[in-house]
């Protein structure tokens, strides 16, 4: 007789999730150990983690990632940049998630970023800026999508 699994899924699985962002924390902010103080922000901000791994993009994955990106001057770096280590992709929860994430991880420029928030703190250029946060709900869900199955997603 075999044994019975019981598999957790998420509740609403292919509905769009207003409350879910999505980041990575990006090569440098790994590389100089800011992974723990990172998420300790995140976490102090309310945010939940629903789903987390330490991975590293292809050039394939970065390409198609940052494809909106794709005719910006700037395209090679990011890529050559995202591809040069180990990231942490994360899916994270919290009411306005989208937008309260983009407030704590602050402008994309860290000359421009208000004091406290994470890129003022750790970012060490434009490109080498610490963090992703999702730009919307629509992008949001296809990143996430994009780095986890559902199965590696959590409600709890
Ligand atoms: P954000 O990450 O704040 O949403 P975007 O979507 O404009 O910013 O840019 C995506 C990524 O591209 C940034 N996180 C940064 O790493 C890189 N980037 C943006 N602008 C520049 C630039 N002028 N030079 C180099 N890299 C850039």
């Amino acid at each position: 007789m075999g044994v019975n699994f019981v598999i957790s899924r998420p509740k609403t699985e292919n509905i769009m999730m207003t409350n879910r962002t999505f980041t990575m924390i990006k090569p440098d902010a790994v590389a100089n150990g800011h992974i723990g103080a990172i998420l300790d922000m995140i976490n102090a901000a309310g945010f939940r983690i629903v789903a987390m791994k330490l991975t590293q993009l292809s050039r394939h994955d970065a390409g198609q990632f940052y494809a909106v990106h794709s005719e910006r001057p700037f395209f090679g770096e990011l890529v050559e940049y995202m591809t040069s280590g180990p990231i942490v992709a994360a899916i994270l929860e919290k009411d306005n998630a989208v937008a309260d994430f983009r407030t704590l991880i602050g402008a994309t420029n860290p000359a421009e970023a208000a004091e406290g928030t994470i890129r003022k703190r750790f970012a060490t250029s434009i490109a080498a800026n610490a963090v992703h946060g999702s730009d919307s709900d629509e992008n949001a869900a296809l990143e996430g999508a994009f780095h986890f199955s559902g199965r590696e997603q959590f409600n709890y």
